[in-house]
């Protein structure tokens, strides 16, 4: 797993980590969304929660080209307050960790069996470590990578830009243009399927009355921590990463698009994904079963 250490990109990683099939080989942390101490902190943590904090964390330093805002980034420092969070115990030294790229190059390389590489920020990391590791590329089941805004408007708001483009595209649009032009069997899902799914209070009151599950109640902190009291598109907090992880273990209630596109890397539409002839060949998600998806989240956060 590959993420940048907002909110929904922890509470990925714990559902990912509730998911019976899957075999988590490595945890990625890269400070786009995010400062990294706090968010490698709050990985270990949620790793330790499961008793695998033998997970390999790996520590990216990269800089993205266009930064998020400071106010987003420092927001997951508030994650390892919480009550059900702040006793764990961490005894980590965030700059004793292998480097992000490093890591994913041996963990691939190691590989046994193919691999799935969820991404829930941006793929810097990934498009380095192609590029040092050609070899790696054949050992890539499927990426599945929460990015892009193809028949709708981005969520990006800033000077120097139009609105159309997705934040975790937006941040490094060079490595996405890249990553595209790469043909991996990659699987985008975009606002277009993410915008169905809100976190909505109907949701949270369901967690809620659960809460004597440890992970629901963890879950529920995590997700109060994002209802901002605005009523607009901009301060709506969507089930971005959340809906990502879930295709890895529900992808049949999905519906999965074969395009071709490509991502501009210049101002005024930077991170922009373009559907065109002449782009490069990926699915997007369009749609979700929603019901199923609410259900499924609930139902696995009941777990521990
Ligand atoms: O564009 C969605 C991506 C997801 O990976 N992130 C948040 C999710 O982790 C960026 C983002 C968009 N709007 C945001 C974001 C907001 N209002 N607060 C924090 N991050
Ligand atoms: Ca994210």
């Amino acid at each position: 797993m590959e993420h940048d250490g907002a909110i929904d990109d922890l509470l990925s990683q714990l559902l990912l980590l509730t998911m019976k099939d899957v075999e988590v080989i490595g945890v990625n942390v890269t400070p786009a969304d995010c400062f990294i101490e706090p968010a490698i902190e709050s990985s270990y943590k949620v790793l330790q929660l499961f008793g695998e904090e033998n997970i390999p964390i790996g520590r990216s330093d990269k800089n993205g080209i266009n930064a998020f805002p400071n106010e987003w980034r420092a927001r997951p420092e508030v994650i390892n307050a919480l009550p059900s969070l702040i006793n764990a115990s961490y005894d980590l030294n965030p700059y004793s960790l292998p480097e992000a790229v490093d890591l994913l190059i041996d963990q691939l390389t190691n590989a046994k069996s193919l691999v799935t590489i969820l991404i829930t920020g941006p793929c810097s990391n990934l498009v380095e470590a192609i590029k040092r590791a050609p070899h790696i590329k054949d050992k890539i089941e499927q990426v599945v990578w929460m990015a892009g805004a193809f028949r709708t408007q981005g969520n990006v708001q800033t000077y120097q830009h139009n609105g159309t483009a997705e934040w975790n595209i937006y941040w490094d649009p060079k490595s996405s243009k890249e990553l595209f032009e790469l043909e991996l069997p990659l699987v985008c899902i975009p606002l277009d399927v993410t915008n169905h799914v809100p976190v909505t209070k109907d949701f949270l009151s369901k967690l809620a009355y659960q809460s004597d599950h440890f992970l629901s109640n963890l879950a529920g902190q995590l997700w109060a921590l994002t209802i901002d009291t605005i009523p607009s598109y901009h301060y709506v907090y969507f089930m971005w990463d959340v809906l990502a992880t879930c295709f890895i273990s529900m992808p049949e209630n999905f519906t999965v698009e074969e395009v071709k596109a490509s991502v501009s890397d210049r101002p005024p539409n930077a991170g922009q994904t373009l559907l065109s002839e002449t782009g490069h060949p990926l699915k997007i998600a369009i749609d979700v079963d929603k019901e199923v998806f609410y259900e499924y989240v609930l139902n696995q956060l009941k777990s521990e």
